[in-house]
């Protein structure tokens, strides 16, 4: 909050959230524990060249046997929450029909310790592990896929709804339609835009169908979506790169919020791809079904600048070489560009609330002679982020809380085990956990409720 008088930050609301995220299949193992089925990440990573090393989540961090450990890590943590995310497979193995019990207890019995803890649990129903025999029905481009989903969140929230309280349905559906769909970066690695755009609508009304299956369970509690928005800046201030940084931002931010919250699809981004969605009667109405929170996913920031429209770029933008630092992922740091997309996004479609759902960094984290994480670039990184998240409180944007992005060393996708996130570092042979310089840094922040 903003201090009438000195005008200046007064710190963070009381209720304000601190917390930690992780996903599925990149921290929990057990592959085939417990009856789970195949998911699509299963299937991708065994075939070649797909994943670096050809690496894959069968132990990860053992997470599936080990969550007693991760919540003891949380507990000395201090946060108030903790989101992680329910594997659909261990649920429903072949993604539909009668729920596997093993699955949904193994989810209370670690809700149960969380909440033991003081930590609220936050389930993310869909972080990108889709039951592989839904994929070999056609996967996310059809209809079929979004009504098997809103099945399964509607077991989840019977099953687990007296423990959870706060319930996302998708994160970050971008990657999911065009990671997934488009490039083939990530599982199930299909390379058809056309397939991307029709992903983008059925994950769309499978999370819309998911909240009203939520308000009719009665199970009680906040629900809402993880995105991964994006506001690229203006390389230059000409008026040109302006209006192409505003283009930029439709595929990652307005695609998505745009029918949530106003029931249509950015026409103009549509019409310069080329995309056809495939809506049905009703659909833009359960899209757009209310949510209680939008969950920003915020990394980097690019710039752009307009070039001519044609093949190489339909809607005349491409990215500019910028001056930021990189992460070892190559993403420019830019904190403020966090500000910039929450702003954003509060004027636009003016969300009940906003939470960080996830921010971090990967580095290198070279142990020192005694085996240490001194990962003090790991720190400024937070540190720069969480000054911009003061800054959002103060200028009266409905931040409610932060997580950092990711409890621990795990599975990062097309890239396996070599890009490190974790405020704990993950020995990839035995599974021993061992806290970084940046576990004791968090621990403080939230110990202090700010920087
Ligand atoms: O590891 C991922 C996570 O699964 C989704 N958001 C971005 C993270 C870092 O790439």
């Amino acid at each position: 909050m903003r201090n009438q008088a000195t005008g200046r930050f007064d710190g963070f609301p009381a209720d304000f959230l601190w917390g930690c995220s992780t996903a599925s299949y990149q921290i929990e193992g057990g592959t085939s524990s417990g009856g789970r089925g195949p998911s699509i990440w299963d299937a991708f990573c065994r075939e070649p060249g797909r994943v670096l090393g050809g690496q894959n989540g069968d132990f990860a961090c053992e997470s599936h046997r080990r969550w007693p450990e991760d919540v003891e890590l949380l507990r000395e943590l201090g946060v108030g929450a903790y989101r992680f995310s329910v594997a659909w497979p261990r649920i429903q193995p072949a993604g539909r029909g009668k729920p596997l019990q093993a699955g949904l207890d193994h989810y209370a019995r670690q809700a149960d310790a969380l909440l033991e803890a003081g930590i609220e649990p936050w389930a993310t129903l869909y972080h990108w592990d889709l039951p592989l025999a839904l994929e070999e029905a056609g996967g996310w481009p059809e209809r079929e896929t979004a009504l098997r989903f809103a099945e399964y969140a509607d077991l989840c929230f019977r099953a687990l709804g007296g423990r959870v309280k706060r319930w996302a349905t998708l994160n970050e559906p971008w990657c999911s339609a065009f990671l997934g769909y488009g490039t083939g970066e990530h599982a199930p690695g299909r390379r058809d835009r056309a397939a991307a755009y029709r992903a983008a609508h059925h994950l769309l009304l499978g999370h819309g169908l998911a909240v009203r299956a939520f308000r009719a369970s009665g199970a009680g509690g906040e629900i809402g979506i993880v995105i991964n928005p994006a506001t690229p800046r203006p390389a230059t201030a000409r008026p040109e790169d302006r209006l192409a940084a505003e283009r930029a931002s439709e595929e990652r931010t307005a695609l998505w919020l745009g029918p949530i919250y106003g029931g249509a699809y950015p026409e103009r981004h549509l019409a310069a791809q080329g995309a056809a969605m495939p809506i049905e009667a009703g659909d833009m109405a359960a899209v757009a079904e209310p949510i209680d929170f939008v969950g920003v996913n915020y990394y980097n920031e690019d710039a752009v600048r307009a070039v001519p429209a044609g093949p190489e770029a339909p809607e005349g933008f491409a990215y500019a070489p910028t001056w930021q630092d990189k992460t070892e992922m190559g993403w420019d740091i830019e904190p403020r560009g966090l500000l910039r997309v929450m702003s954003h996004i509060a004027k636009t479609w003016s969300p009940k609330a906003l939470y960080v759902t996830e921010n971090g960094a990967a580095f290198r984290d070279e142990p020192d002679a005694a085996g240490r994480i001194r990962d003090l670039d790991r720190i400024a990184y937070l540190r720069g982020h969480l000054a911009a998240c003061e800054e959002a409180v103060a200028e009266g944007l409905p931040l409610r809380g932060y997580f950092v992005w990711t409890l621990m060393d795990n599975f990062e996708w097309a890239w396996g085990y070599s890009r490190y996130f974790g405020l704990v570092r993950v020995d990839q042979r035995t599974g021993e956990r061992r806290p970084k310089a940046s576990f004791r840094y968090y621990r403080d922040v939230v110990a202090g409720h700010g920087l």
